[in-house]
């Protein structure tokens, strides 16, 4: 025991204080909402890189239109759009290493086919067919629709990492609605005390659903939060994918050397919180145009417009393309068949044990003896 590790004894509580910051802490930002930069305070891409990450905001663009499109026609079900948060998506999805793995909550479509998801498993996950929820090949897990609980698995998965001595990160995504529920500051709380390789990946985008940050919490950034738990915090422009990049490449070294870091990503959801929402109810014309303005596609453009690099990407055949590929994987999704009631039990576990086993031999009992049943079993239409 010694002073250093209980703190030292000090005549002025001020200095033995911990204060609320009158102001939201600063983003991380490279590039201005003017397209204006300073040079030497960019990191080193090269320029398929750049290409690379401009193709999946298009692609994050088109899987949000289409979803949307087959939603109203009612051939999808009810999907969460990532329009206005491209840059904070595909700027943590594409910083990331080939062996890092992200556990996603639903909004960031690119992240997913980044790590590897097909783009069909995703049509078909928003149609809720269970299947859907095995991702093979891709260093995903699935997508964690129960608010936070997906946050303590993110801890234990990366512990395993740790522990098997991989040379990853987890990246465990979630929005600033999630830090409210007790299992994302339990997970925290593990992460800290473990030090597993984990980036908790905060797409700040202003509002859960229609609840606005200011009476989400008291705090003024989620980064913050980090301290509690003994872990690092970063704030970032999530609307500046130069600096959303640069910050996941930093936040994931740290992290890899045993400082596990909430990295908040302070971007705006220019659509509706899902198909479900009505955003008019709750936010205004105004406020709306005034973060379109500060759209992160045009940002990017202007910066590769700057750079000489813009000549080398045709948008209007990358968004063909986007949507050729949306087009196979959707006729892929509507010759998937979705099999028989057994799906909700068969990939519950790796192998099924013996009461889950059981439970599906009464169901399917229970089926047999009273086929009425079936006209309560709301099978999702496959197309
Ligand atoms: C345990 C639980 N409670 C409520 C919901 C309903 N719900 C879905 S999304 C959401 C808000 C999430 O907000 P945020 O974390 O800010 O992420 P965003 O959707 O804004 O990206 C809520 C309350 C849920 N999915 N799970």
């Amino acid at each position: 025991m010694s002073e250093e590790s209980v703190g030292a004894g000090r005549a002025s509580l001020e200095e033995c204080s911990f204060s609320q910051a009158e102001e939201a802490p600063p983003r991380y930002r490279l590039v201005q909402p003017d397209g204006s930069y300073d040079e030497a305070a960019i990191p080193d891409l090269d320029v398929e890189t750049h290409r690379g990450l401009y193709r999946w905001m298009v692609m994050q663009q088109v899987v949000d239109e289409r979803m949307v499109k087959l939603q109203r026609r009612g051939e999808m079900g009810t999907y969460a759009s990532g329009r206005g948060q491209e840059a904070s998506i595909v700027g943590f999805a594409g910083a990331l290493a080939d062996d890092d793995w992200i556990y996603p909550y639903g909004r960031e479509a690119a992240a997913m086919l980044i790590k590897g998801m097909s783009l069909r498993d995703l049509l078909l996950y928003w149609r809720g067919v269970e299947d859907a929820n095995r991702f093979p090949n891709a260093n995903v897990l699935p997508i964690a629709i129960a608010i936070g609980t997906h946050v303590p698995v993110a801890v234990g998965k990366a512990w395993g990492m740790k522990l098997d001595g991989a040379d990853a990160v987890m990246g465990a995504m979630f929005g600033e609605g999630h830090p409210s529920t007790g299992e994302v500051q339990a997970g925290m709380n593990f992460a800290g005390v473990l030090d597993v390789p984990a980036v908790f990946y905060c797409q700040n985008n202003l509002y859960s659903i229609s609840c606005p940050f200011e009476d989400q919490t008291g705090a003024k950034s989620v980064a913050q939060k980090a301290l509690a738990w003994g872990l690092d915090g970063i704030r970032v422009d999530g609307n500046d994918i130069l600096a959303v990049y640069d910050a996941t490449r930093r936040a994931r070294e740290r992290a890899l050397a045993g400082t596990p870091v909430i990295l908040e990503s302070v971007t705006y959801r220019l659509e509706a919180h899902t198909t479900n929402d009505d955003p008019s109810r709750y936010r205004t014309d105004e406020e709306v145009e005034w973060w379109r303005r500060r759209e992160p596609m045009s940002r990017y453009r202007s910066y590769l417009e700057a750079e000489g690099l813009w000549d080398g990407i045709d948008e209007e055949s990358i968004r063909e393309e986007c949507h050729e590929t949306f087009d196979a994987a959707k006729a892929a999704a509507d010759d998937f068949d979705p099999g028989g009631i057994d799906e909700l039990f068969k990939w519950v576990y790796e192998e099924t044990p013996p009461e889950v086993q059981r439970q599906y031999e009464a169901f399917e009992a229970f089926l047999e003896a009273r086929p009425d049943a079936y006209d309560h079993i709301e099978e999702r239409p496959k197309r």
